[in-house]
């Protein structure tokens, strides 16, 4: 039985791949792909998602925009790694499909409360405001939701801050609500995706696909490794998103471990730190867990194969 999921992505580079994994992964069955305002703004990352529909020849998923600001926070957007467009390098199609009319949140909120409890696991790979917003409008959503899989925080690095990861510190009251519902989370930070790196043998490995999806994820690898090295210092870019669905397909591809997590609201210097604490056994009610090792090889492997399985797409 494939795993069902709703995407709640701010395309950006790494969330395209993710999309682009989820509906080229015989396992997931992807319900929704939702928008929120995070590497860019909203109707530029909307924009975005649906040119990624029409590169991986997506017609029959509903897509949504949602929140276009955070809960609290002002808004705050990561041009130096995006681009202006927030997903700048390869050249975007015009949509083929039409948004779905409902908001993001109402979508969210309609498939889990429309499906059985325990059947639908929720990914998002940008800022929570989306999710939290959803888990206040319908509170019954918690029991149901299967558990939520988020590309998020960190235990010992940060990306936004000495501390904080951008997901996280660009809306923490939202975290903050995400991460203190009782339904399972599990925390693909940096750390994890840290090991995802796009080397040059994985760019040829896609490269060698030969299709035009494959070809559309090395030149968002050119352009995301070229931001990454110059703002970053990195010398091939992490490619954060696709980690959290590669959760979802084969969870022995990551390793996790249960350890409460609470998000930093007040620090002057740590606002939206996901606070670890591994000083003890997590306590039976814990309902967090933080992605520490990542088999890059079948990652990668997993990536390759579903630009494999969804071939040539022609526009
Ligand atoms: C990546 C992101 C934001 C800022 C930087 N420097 C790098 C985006 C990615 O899309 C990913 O979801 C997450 N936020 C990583 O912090
Ligand atoms: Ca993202």
């Amino acid at each position: 039985m494939p795993r069902k999921i709703i995407l709640d992505c701010d395309p950006g580079h790494d969330d395209a791949i993710a999309i682009l994994l989820a509906h080229g992964n015989p396992e997931i069955e992807l319900l929704a792909v939702t928008t929120v305002v995070g590497n860019q703004t909203l109707p530029k990352v909307t924009r975005n998602a649906l040119a990624v529909a029409r590169i991986a020849g997506i017609t029959d998923v509903p897509f949504a925009a949602g929140a276009d600001r955070p809960l609290v926070r002002p808004l705050e957007n990561a041009p130096d790694i995006h681009g202006e467009s927030g997903m700048d390098g390869p050249v975007l199609p015009d949509p083929a499909i039409e948004l779905d009319g409902r908001h993001a949140v109402d979508l969210i909120i309609d498939l889990v409360m429309s499906h059985e409890p325990g059947e639908i696991t929720l990914v998002p790979t940008g800022g929570l405001t989306n999710i939290a917003l959803a888990a206040r409008k319908e509170p019954r959503i918690v029991d149901r939701v299967k558990e939520v899989v988020l590309m998020g925080g960190g235990y010992h690095v940060g990306n936004w801050s000495a501390v904080a990861e951008f997901n996280i510190k660009i809306d923490p009251e939202a975290a903050h609500i995400v991460f203190n519902e009782s339904w399972p989370v599990v925390m693909v930070g940096l750390d994890l995706t840290h090991q995802a790196l796009a080397t040059p043998e994985v760019v040829e490995q896609i490269a060698a696909v030969g299709t035009a999806p494959a070809r559309f994820v090395v030149e968002l690898l050119e352009f995301f490794g070229t931001t990454y090295k110059d703002a970053q210092g990195f010398d091939s870019p992490p490619v954060h998103d696709p980690c959290a669905v590669a959760y979802v397909i084969d969870p022995s591809i990551v390793r996790t471990v249960k350890v409460p997590i609470d998000i930093e609201l007040t620090g002057t210097l740590t606002l939206g730190m996901t606070v670890a604490d591994f000083r003890h056994p997590a306590p039976d009610d814990c309902s967090t867990w933080a992605a520490t090792d990542l088999d890059h090889a079948r990652f990668w492997g997993l990536v390759t194969d579903a630009l494999e399985n969804i071939g040539q797409v022609e526009l």
